[in-house]
């Protein structure tokens, strides 16, 4: 028998400001590195860029109309940094700061709670040129303006805060595989950049406790939970090495201020181990978030690995063509292989709902913290068919995942809220725009007129539903 869910649960959806908005160059906004990085020469980007997006920056009252519509209590949007300091830092723009105004009264007008995420990305690109963005100690201190800039304008409205999206992700990709902005490759500068963003992500927490706001902060985490393909104890170690390294390495930071050991150690025998000064240890322990923030896509399932080197290729499928990802290696520790109890997406993606309550067991275990889930969903290509989508796929994805997370609850995890990836469809990073995540279709049609028309998917009228019955449908 489940618990049902608290009056409270914040039925929620999620987006970010670069794969939605377009407008990139309007009302004084400053070029962000993603502005810049999908534009280089010989780039993989085509059509991909979020130039015009789904256009939400003309279109947020329609919008936030079909939100209502649904009946979202929370919405969870990001800011572009580059909107309020066109070049990272110096005197707020007013224009920016007034679109994210005008956005909160609205989601209000019709009681959809707010949940603003502060960095999602889109780093402004004056900073990546003035002194390097994430790899300088510079950026602690105008990230932390930043932020104090959107309590002092906006707590009054607002009441959860996420910090951070994916560090993760942004760093690993950013710094190591090259495949996001700035496109480095190095492991050495990507521990140091994320050691800075460690920094600068609890200077914000801290300067949010201390500056006595109302409401509730976090760093949203992208948390896959890793198995071991068998009993043999040396993949079961793998497993243990793997999430160590994949995702305590940084939930142990956020949530306790100290990096795990396990994982220093080998860095430091590897010379890629980050400076830490007693300082920093000081300000990663004054930094302590008050939720976590799970964005839950997949698991992984490894193996161990016995190899020495590192291709610098994690072999994604961003092509959308099932079966066509290469198998990952992390030298030394593991191997990722097919989980054969599991289905994948057209993207590779497994689907795995046990695993969201795993990654939940697993936070409550060792952190004891409230949980915020602040991203799930499926991403797949969606066909408008006489103004209709049927989406049935997604809806069992949701679904089913729901009900992992009442379980989860059930178990004893607090869960504050659930905020779907994504409300309309937007830009995948990575994948461009044929890989959908909405409730509610956009018509991007490259093919033909592109109307950026919005259409209700079958899904829309699956999620009102769980909503009006809060989750007992
Ligand atoms: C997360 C990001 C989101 C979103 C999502 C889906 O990592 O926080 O911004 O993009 O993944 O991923 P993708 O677009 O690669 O399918």
């Amino acid at each position: 028998e489940l618990d049902p869910f608290p009056k409270t649960f914040l039925w929620g959806s999620a987006s970010a400001a670069y794969q939605i908005e377009g407008a990139y160059q309007e009302d004084e906004k400053g070029i962000s590195v993603w502005d810049t990085f999908v534009k280089q020469p010989n780039t993989t980007f085509k059509n991909t860029d979020g130039d015009v997006a789904v256009d939400h920056y003309h279109r947020f009252k329609e919008d936030v109309a079909l939100m209502a519509e649904l009946g979202l209590k929370a919405y969870r949007f990001s800011i572009a940094w580059s909107r309020i300091f066109p070049n990272g830092k110096g005197q707020a723009n007013q224009a920016g700061l007034d679109f994210y105004s005008q956005l909160i009264d609205e989601l209000l007008a019709y009681n959809i709670e707010p949940i603003v995420t502060i960095y999602h990305w889109d780093l402004p690109q004056a900073l990546q040129d003035q002194y390097g963005g994430w790899e300088s100690r510079q950026i602690v201190e105008d990230f932390t303006r930043y932020a104090t800039i959107l309590f002092d304008t906006f707590s009054d409205r607002v009441n959860y805060w996420v910090s951070l999206n994916e560090q993760n992700v942004f760093i690993t990709h950013g710094y190591l595989l090259g495949t996001h902005p700035p496109g480095v490759r190095d492991s050495k500068r990507m521990f140091a950049a994320n050691h800075i963003a460690n920094l600068a992500n609890a200077s914000v927490i801290k300067a949010f406790k201390k500056g006595g706001y109302k409401g509730q902060i976090g760093p949203s985490f992208n948390y896959g939970p890793s198995y071991a393909f068998d009993s043999d104890p040396l993949n079961v170690l793998a497993k243990i090495d793997t999430e160590e390294l994949m995702s305590f390495f940084w939930l142990d930071v956020y949530a306790t201020g100290r990096y795990p050991r396990t994982v220093m150690k080998q860095l430091e025998k590897l010379k890629l181990a980050p400076v830490v000064t007693e300082a920093d240890q000081q300000l990663l322990a004054s930094g302590i978030p008050d939720f976590i923030g799970l964005n839950y896509y997949q698991t992984a399932t490894v193996k161990a690995s016995t190899n020495d080197s590192f291709s610098g290729d994690m072999g994604m499928n961003n092509s959308g063509k099932k079966g066509t990802s290469k198998e990952i290696e992390i030298p030394r520790v593991s191997k990722f292989v097919k989980n054969p109890y599991l289905e994948q997406t057209n993207w590779d993606w497994t689907i795995d709902p046990i695993g969201i309550r795993i990654a939940l067991r697993t936070i409550e275990s060792r952190y004891r913290l409230p949980v915020l889930i602040t991203e799930n969903g499926l991403g797949e290509y969606d066909k408008l068919e006489h103004g209709e989508i049927h989406d049935p796929y997604r809806i069992e994805y949701l679904q089913k995942h729901l009900q992992e997370i009442q379980a989860a609850m059930t178990d004893g995890v607090q869960v504050l809220g659930y905020c779907s990836w994504s409300f309309t469809d937007l830009l995948s990073w990575l994948n461009g725009y044929q890989k959908r995540y909405g409730f509610v279709y956009v018509d991007r049609d490259e093919t033909s007129e592109r109307t950026l028309n919005r259409y209700k998917k079958d899904s829309f009228y699956w999620y009102q539903k769980v909503i009006q019955t809060n989750g007992d449908y």
